[in-house]
């Protein structure tokens, strides 16, 4: 794993530009998954569909429906457990939590996103979690995108940073309960995922 440079952007939230480069190895394992569990846009309790398609793995992913947001052992999809964490995601999502000062992570669910040129995703917490004193780790492959980090409230002008492949962000403590959101995807190619953004999102669930 090369060195990374740990930039905070807000109190315990943390950038590591670059250090899940190169991606190619984990867009390869995403196919893998995505052939197990497919690819799909969730509805909301709202009625609404995400723009964002996702999928998961490891033993909880999350899920969406008119009932409401949870994680489920078994994808309702296809009735079979999630794919298997690749031991070098897990792997990837502790360093990175310990980087970034949370030491001692083991994910047990990893949701992938995918983002076509147009979806977004808008201000929320990932609020689904058992135990709030675990980080999570976002990993950006692809397309870049502008995060936006808004805080302790959805309103007021958020905090834009631009995100780029391989970059990774760890945020915890008081910053776990943090708003946030990816402005509309522009357009674009990416040498290693074509016309896409996907972003991991590694979770201690239970
Ligand atoms: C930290 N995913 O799946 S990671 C999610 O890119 C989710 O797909 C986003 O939010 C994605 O729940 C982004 C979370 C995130 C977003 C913006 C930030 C973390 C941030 C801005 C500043 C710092
Ligand atoms: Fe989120």
């Amino acid at each position: 794993m090369a060195e990374t440079t740990a930039i905070p952007i807000a109190p315990e939230v943390t950038l590591l530009r670059g250090h899940a480069a190169p991606t190619g190895p984990l867009v390869a394992a995403i196919g893998r998954i995505a052939a197990q569990a497919p690819f799909r846009q969730l509805s909301t309790p709202g009625g609404g569909t995400m723009s964002v398609a996702m999928t998961n793995c490891g033993p909880w992913g999350w899920h969406s429906d008119r009932r409401g947001y949870r994680y489920v052992e078994l994808d309702p999809l296809t009735g079979a457990r999630w794919p298997p964490m690749p031991a070098p995601f897990a792997r990837l999502a502790r360093e990175a939590a310990a980087l970034g000062g949370f030491p001692g992570f083991e994910p047990d669910a990893c949701l992938v996103n995918r983002y076509v040129p147009g979806a977004q995703m808008g201000a929320h917490r990932d609020w689904d979690e058992l135990d709030k004193r675990f980080p999570i780790v976002s990993v950006s492959i692809g397309l870049p995108a502008a995060f936006l980090w808004y805080g302790a409230t959805r309103r007021g002008r958020p905090l834009v940073t631009l995100v780029e492949d391989g970059d990774v962000v760890v945020w915890g403590g008081g910053a776990r309960a943090g708003f946030h959101g990816v402005r509309k995807l522009q357009a674009g190619e990416h040498p290693a995922t074509g016309a896409l953004r996907y972003n991991l999102t590694f979770r201690r669930a239970k």
